[in-house]
């Protein structure tokens, strides 16, 4: 089957749906055919990136590095899913730079916060509401709004279905699949 490889570069707060999303994603290629792998914190924040924490630097540091291993795995040939909250736009920006124009496609997981914090799975939005965890996205830390993603998606909208959908219809409509 043919493909293209590019990045799907999933952004958004904790709790909007980006690994649940990217891995429908994934599901739904992997079922037509597709060759792709998925990069999210259960793989690399607990792993690759275990020495880096929430403070600014270290979040820069850590989006740099899942840019160049995202960037690796492209060259290999596969469509990569990199789902990570990403919340400054020079980051996003340096990782877009890093591959051919195109093969970067910014997926802007919109969930309103009130939404995330409502779901709140990990029980993080209480405990940094609490005091207990600092510079959490969207309560002491920066989320830097996507200006120009290539698709965009509310997960309190759509079903996850369509959701993913919506993604793979822009790679269909773009040539990429
Ligand atoms: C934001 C945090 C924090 C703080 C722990 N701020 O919902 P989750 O749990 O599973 O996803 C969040 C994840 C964010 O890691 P990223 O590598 O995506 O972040 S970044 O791109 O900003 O480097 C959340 C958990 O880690 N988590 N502390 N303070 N999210």
């Amino acid at each position: 089957k043919s493909q293209k490889p590019c990045l799907l570069w999933f952004t958004g707060l904790s709790g909007s749906g980006k690994s649940t999303v990217a891995n429908a994603v994934d599901e739904m290629l992997h079922e037509q055919g597709y060759h792709t792998y998925v990069l999210d914190g259960d793989n690399v924040r607990h792993r690759l990136n275990k020495d880096l924490s929430f403070s600014d630097e270290d979040r820069v540091e850590n989006i740099r590095r899942i840019g160049e291993v995202s960037n690796l795995f492209v060259d290999s040939g596969l469509i990569v899913l990199s789902a990570f909250i990403s919340p400054f736009a020079a980051e996003r920006r340096m990782v877009r730079d890093m591959l051919p124009e195109g093969e970067f496609i910014e997926v802007f997981v919109n969930t309103p916060i009130e939404v995330c914090e409502q779901r709140d799975p990990k029980g993080l939005y209480q405990k940094a509401r609490a005091g207990q965890i600092k510079n959490f996205t969207g309560i002491d830390s920066a989320y830097e709004v996507p200006e120009n993603p290539e698709v965009v998606i509310n997960t309190a909208e759509l079903t996850l279905r369509e959701c993913a959908q919506k993604v793979i219809d822009y790679l269909a409509n773009r040539g990429l699949l």
